[in-house]
């Protein structure tokens, strides 16, 4: 079947069976303590292995996003003829109303991307067909359906009015219209206005491997959460934006640029020596920052998406002075971590690493970085929010208690 709405048609109600006969059996069970230090994994899937089965632009080329959205949507791995029709399905409904742009045009060019970015989300919400089933008395049972069709229209319109924000807040405010021979990332690529044949591959394993980590993270869980009383997906992935655009959060992402050059800028070269660099990260700790990109809220090993965007540097930029930067970081930070005796988790976070690679392809303004998060993190939060509501997950209201109660509970008189 090379339709994603037909194949995922065909699997819904196995799914919706499997939940109710779940709930039914087990509804009262406790599930006990969940760790979660096993990385990464794309339905099953790590990322070498998404690497080398999901197909690309080119034989052996970086796993194409849109791969990453059928895998994570219906489970199964997709032929090249699959993609390619989910890549033109996605191309023909990229069209951008035009008060969109007007929304964006009302704030500042000095707004941060980010605030620009939920702004023209926002103004999309306009056109929900979710919301416009539901006023019209859509049954519980099809909601999946008008979500179905408001993440894909949202996952394919976000390029557009981040590459709309790129153009006006740093370049010549010249919209590049979508090529129709490209596919999603390199099609993005394009519109921000770079043609360069390596950084449309970047691309495509940038906006794959950022697509999601888990639902637990705060953009998914925020989109999740927002969805829970059926806001519908622009909605839920506004809010899902202003979570990520935390700098301990995506934002991790612009505050690892500035700070790799904040180290060139005190020392005048990149090529530091270990003693310098490690008095430098003293100072940033001692000043009560943290590292940025490093740590993880689950992660306990050195993220995956460091390591793949790592090998692609190696083959792609090996001898760019920040790239050895960020290597000499890598090697340096996590004992210092570990010294402080309180951080979990001392390894390299995916934003220790994409920065350096943007930036060598052009990309070099870093306030710019969580848009690009932003976009990628659309395809999992679509998959994550059409099977909320094809399961009928319940309204989510965790339990509030005060101290006090708190404090009863943890058997402290
Ligand atoms: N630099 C300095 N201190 C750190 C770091 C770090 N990179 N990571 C953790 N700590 C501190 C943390 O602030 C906390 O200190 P305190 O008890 O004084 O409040 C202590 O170590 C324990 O924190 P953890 O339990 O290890 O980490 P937690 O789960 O609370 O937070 C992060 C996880 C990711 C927020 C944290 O590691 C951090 O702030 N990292 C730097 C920011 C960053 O890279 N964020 C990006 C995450 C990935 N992403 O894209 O979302
Ligand atoms: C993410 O991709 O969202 C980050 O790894 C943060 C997380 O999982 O908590």
């Amino acid at each position: 079947r090379v339709d994603l709405f037909s194949e995922l048609k065909e699997i819904v109600p196995e799914h919706q069976e499997r939940v109710k006969k779940l709930k039914k059996e087990y509804g009262n069970a406790e599930l006990g303590k969940i760790t979660a230090d096993m990385g990464i994994r794309f339905r099953g899937m790590t990322i070498p292995d998404c690497q080398k089965t999901l197909p690309g632009a080119f034989p052996g080329g970086e796993p194409l996003p849109e791969a990453v959205l059928w895998l994570l949507l219906t489970g199964k791995i997709p032929s090249k003829e699959q993609v390619d029709s989910l890549a033109q399905e996605l191309r023909s409904r990229a069209t951008i109303p035009d008060y969109a742009y007007k929304a964006i045009d009302a704030l500042p060019v000095s707004a941060h991307a980010m605030t620009q970015f939920t702004t023209g989300v926002m103004a999309l919400q306009v056109q929900s067909e979710f919301q416009k089933a539901y006023e019209g008395g859509i049954a519980k049972a099809r909601y999946w359906e008008p979500t179905y069709e408001d993440s894909l229209n949202l996952i394919a319109r976000l390029p557009s009015i981040a590459a709309y924000i790129y153009r006006r807040k740093y370049k010549d405010g010249k919209i590049i219209p979508m090529d129709d021979s490209l596919d999603y990332g390199a099609n993005y690529a394009h519109m921000l206005g770079f043609d360069d044949p390596e950084m449309l591959e970047f691309m495509r394993l940038y906006i794959s491997i950022h697509s999601d980590h888990e639902g637990g993270n705060v953009s998914s869980h925020t989109a999740h959460l927002v969805a829970s009383p059926l806001s519908d997906p622009y909605l839920a992935f506004a809010a899902a934006l202003n979570g990520l655009a935390g700098p301990l959060h995506g934002l991790a992402n612009q505050e690892v640029l500035r700070w790799i050059r904040s180290i060139v800028a005190e020392f005048g070269t990149p090529d530091i020596s270990t003693e310098q660099l490690s008095d430098y990260i003293h100072k940033t700790l001692n000043s009560g920052q943290v590292v940025p990109g490093y740590g993880h809220g689950v992660l306990r090993k050195t993220d995956p998406r460091y390591t793949c965007q790592r090998e692609f540097a190696l083959k792609h930029l090996p001898n760019d002075p920040l790239f050895q930067l960020v290597s000499k970081i890598k090697e340096v930070v996590p004992p210092i971590l570990t010294k402080l005796g309180k951080v979990k988790n001392p390894w390299p976070n995916v934003d220790a690493h994409s920065g350096v690679l943007l930036n060598y392809y052009g990309l070099t303004e870093e306030s710019y970085y969580t848009v690009l998060f932003g976009v990628s993190r659309s395809i999992g939060v679509g998959p994550q929010l059409i099977w909320d509501r094809a399961l009928g997950l319940a309204l989510e209201r965790p339990k509030s208690v005060t101290l006090e109660k708190l404090e009863a509970l943890c058997g402290k008189s």
